[in-house]
């Protein structure tokens, strides 16, 4: 046999055929001298091969090499395929692999810093296991992203980072069919894009600069180039200094910016085609993965309507208000607020994603445009899954003397800036944007505590590796 067979592949179809496999040592249990099970991992798939001494085919010898692996080694399997009499436990494949040849490709450490078994298990699972007197290491969150190398190995995480390939390729092919283009700006910057406290500053070649903390002055900038729409993929920066279940110094920000012919809801209208359309994608598309993320980490699937719920921010804390959260007119929403808004959304409108807009300009960056009717709000919103916020967008200022007035009022020293807004002084469309937080979306929409399972290596303030 010279070629290989995927694990999902094997089913009774297979019975009698020779088979070669690759995969992982997941479980390596001798019986005796003579015998010796292997479970082999592929991908989320399982199956279970009998080492066992014949006169002609299989030696001791092998049943001792057999017997000898490591966990997740890495190794070559060759054998008939057969259908055990009894259901086979602990693998996903029904049928069973006599082994005939067997080849260690890459041998594992005897003890690993993590034991995936446990590392795999539900909170449920592990209730019961230890209410059954069983000994086992619960595995914690800094250990597994200390051996994250290994834990990224469970199907859960498997699952995770499938999903997450999935919301931006998602949020690719949309705006590439919708006429965006992909543009990529830089992340080594003059002066800080949101400001605020959250910058990361480095010394440029002896000119101060900072880390970019969002795309959004260039990608401003390209919509003053003519470019009409466009969006970016890439990383965002921000020097948080609080450690919470929702905040990286890292992470991956989709933005867009387009140009609108009058109103900020042309804007909303694109989050909300393509949030849908996301949606529905990740629930036909990712099912295998979505499952290996619910068994570990049980989830209801995400609520959300056809056209997305729009509420004004007035609507919102009128809600609170009328339930007696009382929240500062023209202050934000503290995250408290924002989780008990979601529930009272979720009770009123059967949805865990809307929008929420015309925000208060006092709690809005400078670039943010005012209300024409009223300069006390602005043309902005935010976005929620589950009680959290995933996205924040608006029209933008495109008047240069205003955008000036705006970012020294924030606080922004205006000579860090003056090549941004000159931007504005050559004839500037109207426009507007989003930007979204990738690890944020997969997060809530996979109802999960901590945006540490959605960032590959994640980068908080306590750590910057692995
Ligand atoms: P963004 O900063 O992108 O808008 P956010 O989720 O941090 O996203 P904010 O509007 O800044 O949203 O903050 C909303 C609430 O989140 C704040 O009122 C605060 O309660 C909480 N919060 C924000 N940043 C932090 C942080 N670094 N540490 C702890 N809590 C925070
Ligand atoms: P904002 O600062 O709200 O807006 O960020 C946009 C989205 O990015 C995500 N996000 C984060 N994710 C993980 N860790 C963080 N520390 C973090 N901070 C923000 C959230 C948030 O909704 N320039 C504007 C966007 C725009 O108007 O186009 C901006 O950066 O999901």
């Amino acid at each position: 046999v010279d070629d290989w067979t995927p694990v999902e592949a094997l089913g009774v179809a297979l019975e009698n055929k020779t088979v070669l496999i690759r995969g992982t040592a997941q479980t390596i249990r001798p019986v005796g001298k003579k015998m010796a099970f292997l479970v082999i991992r592929d991908d989320y798939f399982t199956v279970q091969c009998l080492v066992q001494a014949q006169p002609d085919t299989v030696s001791p010898q092998m049943v001792k090499f057999a017997a000898s692996l490591n966990r997740e080694s890495i190794v070559d399997v060759e054998g008939v395929v057969t259908i055990p009499t009894a259901p086979i436990k602990g693998a996903t494949q029904q049928v069973e692999i006599q082994v005939r040849k067997l080849h260690c490709i890459s041998r594992a450490m005897p003890t690993l810093p993590i034991n995936l078994d446990d590392a795999a298990r539900s909170e449920i699972e592990i209730e019961k296991a230890i209410q059954a007197g069983e000994q086992l290491v619960r595995v914690n969150q800094d250990t597994r992203l200390n051996f994250r190398v290994l834990d990224l190995r469970t199907p859960a995480n498997q699952g995770i980072f499938s999903v997450q390939s999935h919301v931006s390729n998602a949020f690719r092919q949309f705006l590439l069919s919708e006429g965006f283009r992909e543009i990529h700006t830089p992340k080594l910057i003059a002066g800080s894009s949101e400001g605020g406290a959250s910058v990361f500053r480095l010394d440029y070649k002896g000119q101060p600069a900072c880390l970019a903390q969002s795309p959004q002055l260039h990608k401003q900038m390209c919509i003053c180039a003519r470019f009409g729409r466009v969006f970016e993929i890439g990383p965002v920066f921000r020097a948080e200094d609080s450690y919470t279940h929702r905040h990286l110094c890292e992470f991956t920000g989709l933005d867009l910016e387009m140009e609108i012919k009058k109103h900020y809801f042309e804007v909303m209208d694109v989050v909300d085609r393509l949030f849908v359309a996301m949606f529905d994608s990740l629930n036909q598309h990712c099912k295998k993965d979505l499952e290996a993320i619910g068994s570990q980490y049980p989830f209801e699937p995400l609520k959300y309507l056809r056209n997305t719920l729009r509420l004004t921010y007035e609507e919102g804390i009128q809600m609170l208000k009328d339930v007696g959260v009382e929240i500062e007119p023209f202050g934000d929403l503290n995250t408290e607020a924002e989780r008990k808004l979601g529930q009272l959304v979720l009770e009123k409108y059967g949805t865990e994603f809307y929008m929420l807009h015309r925000y208060p300009l006092a709690v809005r960056p400078f670039y943010t445009m005012p209300c024409y009717d009223n300069p006390a709000y602005s043309n902005s919103f935010d976005v929620f899954i589950r009680g959290e916020e995933i996205i924040s967008g608006a029209q933008r200022v495109h008047v240069p003397e205003l955008l000036e007035q705006r970012a020294a009022a924030c606080g922004i020293d205006v000579k860090t800036i003056s090549t941004y807004i000159d931007a504005f002084r050559y004839g500037a469309p109207l426009h507007g944007g989003f930007g979204v937080g990738l690890e944020r979306v997969v997060m809530l929409f996979c109802g999960l505590n901590n945006i540490r399972k959605t960032s590959l290596f994640p980068r908080d303030p306590l750590r910057i590796a692995p």
